[in-house]
């Protein structure tokens, strides 16, 4: 290749490259798949081996990790946290294997770990207690997660010996805990994550410990730094006395005094990858002896003692016959692309998520397309890529379903989401979603009518909505299995008794998107009757002092939709009380933020201001704009300016993004 092309295919990569990077690194959703970058860098690694004078300053193979760029303070590493080279194939492992003979002048014996697919976390001891937890970052800026890792369960807080340490580690999720995580975010319609990398970065780098605390994530340590000080000459022997020390160390090791005993483990474990309970993307060689791993020293990005074997991906062919939309719980409906079956990683699958239509338009599926698929994180297959050059003649673009499949409603997309949605309240998939809510202690309060009831309700075709929870005879409840007379008086006599509830009880029960149960509670207060609120503007609702346009909306569309008409009609008809009691508002606990004028500043990592701004309201706050005497507290999010340092000067209770979230989830 001529210096000119090489020069131009250089630039090209370079920016594509950083494009990966930057999503990879800073938004935890990686735009290509890992092999897909590794087959770039390693082409611009083939082309600055040939050109050297044409590497740059801001080329990949300069740089470690991105700069991380989200609301969470930074930690500097005193050592960096420095990443791996990779190989790809038994050639380049010998490769490696000569280089290191060759400089250390003998054969040397390896320390073999399995490639836990996470991210690298970074953990600082004082007199034993746990300090600091902190994200590699760029390798020397990280994110402190101090929060977040203790709610880690296997990290521990506090080791059997009072020493001064810092580990490292790779904290991952799961597999189980990615699937279930993947599949409540599908239901209410948020974007789902690729694999357990993301979720488990996504997961580490929140704001809020709480949240990574539900999020079950897990760490094995692997790296003791400045070994040194506490007398360990070996990675083996420090991996021992990490064991001991506390941390979860990954037994699948192996020391091995040649590449024969490395290789064994690679085939062991390409074949057991599907059965670990965690993700692992290869494994990992080090050189054992600490001495030597200091006289081979490190590159600029990389240590010259160790390197990783990445597994190939694991991927099959196959063809797409049809793509099926399902309706989730909560009216969300997704697309499975359903496909002639094919062995994929040890398993038979015919069937893959698309996730959404984004995703559909973005990699541009077709019927009959041939596509490759993966496990994404050894789980769910995946639909990678169309091979468009198996594309059949004459197939057209994949058209979004008008439709949902379970009822045949209008689907829409709801403001921000990327989800497609069934609002049809009489939709089945929701119906039984809705039964089960309607029923639940914060709305209509029905002892005994859980999911599992529900399902058989619906199964036997006794309900179709809620009013016919109110047909039910004695008769109708001997078909539930498991039901006898008293199980059946219980529960009719529950159901007779949710007729007496006020009217906030059943508008919150009516599942109507937005409405929660204290905006519910304030429509009943205002409204006093459901045909008054059914009857009621966009400007009546709005003047409620705490309400805003999403909550008005949403109650038109809902009340616009003659099905529903016909529903509240037919509970009115059934004895059901349309009328706002009162006795509820005093039972419930009134709001920290009721009757507060509030500020809000700054940036929220979590919240859209004028969201939080109707909430707040709804909650019984007033939110202004100017920070005064009058301001009871200001909430300042990040970058906050002028507004916080007069909140100080004027001794006004200050509340962070964080404790704001603790505060609204103990509240809505
Ligand atoms: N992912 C792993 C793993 C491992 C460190 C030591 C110095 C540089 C790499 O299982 N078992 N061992 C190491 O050794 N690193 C690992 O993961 C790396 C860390 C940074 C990027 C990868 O996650």
């Amino acid at each position: 290749m001529d210096r000119q092309t090489a020069k131009t295919q250089l630039q090209q990569l370079r920016i594509e490259l950083n494009k990966y990077r930057r999503a990879y690194y800073t938004q935890d959703a990686p735009l290509v798949e890992d092999y897909i970058y590794d087959q770039k860098y390693q082409q611009l690694l083939h082309l600055e081996q040939q050109f050297p004078d044409l590497i740059t300053p801001d080329s990949p193979s300069q740089l470690v990790g991105d700069i991380p760029a989200s609301n969470l303070s930074k930690v500097t590493h005193e050592i960096p946290m420095l990443s791996m080279g990779d190989v790809f194939s038994f050639t380049e492992l010998e490769e490696f294997n000569e280089r290191v003979k060759n400089a250390v002048g003998h054969p040397v014996d390896y320390s073999v770990e399995l490639k836990i697919d996470g991210l690298a976390l970074s953990l600082v001891y004082q007199q034993g207690h746990l300090v600091q937890g902190s994200t590699r970052g760029d390798g020397t800026i990280g994110e402190d997660v101090t929060n977040n890792v203790l709610t880690i369960q296997n990290i521990p807080q506090t080791l059997s010996q009072p020493l001064d340490i810092e580990v490292r580690g790779e904290c991952f999720m799961p597999k189980t805990a990615f699937a279930k995580l993947n599949q409540q975010r599908e239901q209410e319609g948020a974007s789902v994550f690729a694999n357990p990398r993301n979720a488990a970065a996504g997961s580490l780098r929140q704001l809020d410990a709480k949240i990574t605390a539900h999020r079950k994530l897990s760490t094995f340590i692997y790296t003791m730094v400045n070994p040194q000080a506490v007398s360990v000459p070996t990675q083996d022997q420090a991996l021992l006395q990490m064991q001991q020390l506390g941390f979860n160390v990954n037994s699948e090791r192996l020391i091995s005094h040649d590449l024969a005993g490395v290789k064994e483990y690679i085939a062991k474990y390409q074949q057991l990858r599907d059965q670990l309970p965690y993700g692992i993307d290869g494994i990992v060689l080090k050189v054992n002896d600490f001495t030597l791993q200091e006289r081979l020293g490190n590159t600029v990005k990389v240590p010259r003692w160790e390197i990783a074997y990445k597994f190939p991906p694991e991927e099959a062919q196959t063809t797409i016959r049809q793509i099926e939309w399902t309706v989730g719980r909560t009216g969300v409906v997704t697309p499975t692309a359903v496909m002639d079956p094919v062995q994929l990683a040890g398993t038979r699958v015919n069937r893959a998520t698309l996730h959404n239509m984004d995703m559909i338009r973005q990699k541009d599926v077709r019927i009959n397309d041939t596509v490759l698929l993966h496990k994404a994180g050894d789980i769910i297959p995946e639909v990678s890529q169309v091979l468009q050059d198996k594309r059949p003649q004459n197939t057209q673009s994949y058209e979004a379903p008008t439709s949902c499949p379970s009822c045949g409603s209008k689907l829409v997309h709801l403001e921000d989401e990327v989800a497609l949605r069934c609002i049809n309240p009489m939709c089945p998939a929701q119906v039984k979603e809705g039964l089960t809510h309607y029923a639940s202690r914060n709305a209509m309060d029905i002892t005994g009518l859980g999911p599992k009831i529900v399902e058989q309700l619906w199964q036997h075709h006794l309900v179709q909505d809620v009013a016919d929870l109110y047909r039910l005879t004695y008769q109708d409840l001997t078909e539930i299995d498991g039901f006898g007379d008293k199980s059946i008086n219980n529960l009719l006599e529950a159901i007779a008794d949710s007729r007496q509830n006020s009217l906030e009880k059943l508008l919150f029960g009516l599942g109507i998107r937005h409405v929660g149960a204290k905006a519910a509670k304030l429509l009943a207060q205002k409204f006093q009757t459901m045909e008054k609120l059914m009857q009621a503007s966009s400007t009546e609702i709005l003047a409620i002092d705490t309400l805003g346009e999403t909550i008005a909306n949403s109650l038109q569309v809902y009340f616009a939709n003659p099905k529903v008409q016909q529903l509240i009609q037919e509970l009115t008809q059934l004895n059901v009380n349309m009328k706002f009691k009162g006795s509820s508002i005093a039972k419930t606990t009134k709001s920290i933020f009721s009757q507060q004028t509030v500020v809000i500043t700054g940036t929220l990592a979590h919240y859209k201001r004028q969201e939080l701004s109707e909430l707040l309201e709804s909650l019984g706050a007033h939110v202004t704009n100017s920070v005064s005497q009058k301001t009871d507290l200001l909430i300042a999010g990040t970058k906050a300016g002028s507004k916080l340092a007069k909140a100080r000067q004027l001794g006004i209770k200050i509340m962070d993004e964080a404790q704001l979230q603790q505060q609204l989830q103990e509240e809505v």
